[in-house]
């Protein structure tokens, strides 16, 4: 009886302190909020996707990565935009293809003229076997798809920040922030290399396929 009790209080104190970890080091664990620069009313987003991160500590996961007003790269996802703006965003896409399971992400939706620029050039869908990561807002009705860069390119970036002699493609897009509210975004691509069907690791973490944009 007392082992049993014991083997319980055991069991019970494992499990609360797992609790206590997975909100301490998980739910509550994000990166620092870095503002877009904003120009005449305008905010200018730039961002970059990166094959592997290159640091500790996951120097294997692909990530998103943010400029600053300065111009300096952080490692975070999660964006400040004013509200009632427009958003333009120069995307730096420095990873190969994964592919995506639902052709509907291959579209570009909720873009200020429905189109997205792909190194200067129009596109309203992406190949769906092109597509690398996706930038998508659900709340927003937001989705461009970022197609990935050539298997075979000669030059990829290996550790962020990526610079632009890298092999890359540019995407651009632009976008309308609604009133004040924090709006979660993601990656809806399965582009975590080594994971179960591409769904763990990076996409499941706040800080590397997916964020928050806290429009004020
Ligand atoms: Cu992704």
């Amino acid at each position: 009886m007392t082992r049993r009790l014991a083997g319980i209080a055991i069991a019970l104190a494992v499990l609360i302190g797992l609790v206590i970890l997975y909100s301490s080091e998980f739910l509550t664990n994000a990166p620092a909020a870095v503002p877009a620069s904003v120009q005449g009313g305008t905010a200018h987003l730039t961002l970059q996707t990166v094959p592997t991160y290159g640091h500790a500590p996951e120097p294997d996961w692909v990530s998103y990565l943010v400029q600053d007003p300065s111009g300096h790269w952080h490692h975070s996802t999660i964006f400040k935009l004013p509200a009632h703006s427009l958003v333009t965003v120069t995307l730096y896409q420095y990873d190969t293809s994964s592919g995506l399971r639902n052709p509907f992400l291959a579209q570009v939706r909720g873009t200020v003229d429905g189109t997205a620029t792909l190194n200067g050039k129009p596109f309203s869908t992406a190949s769906s076997d092109e597509a690398s990561h996706t930038f998508t807002v659900p709340d927003l009705g937001l989705s461009v798809p970022l197609s990935g860069i050539s298997s075979s390119a000669k030059n990829p970036c290996s550790a962020a920040p990526c610079p632009l002699s890298n092999d890359h493609n540019t995407i651009t897009f632009s976008f309308r922030t609604p009133g004040p509210g924090t709006y979660r975004w993601q990656c809806f691509v399965p582009c975590a290399a080594a994971f179960i069907f591409g769904n763990g690791g990076p996409m499941q973490t706040i800080g590397w396929m997916s964020g928050e944009l806290v429009v004020s």
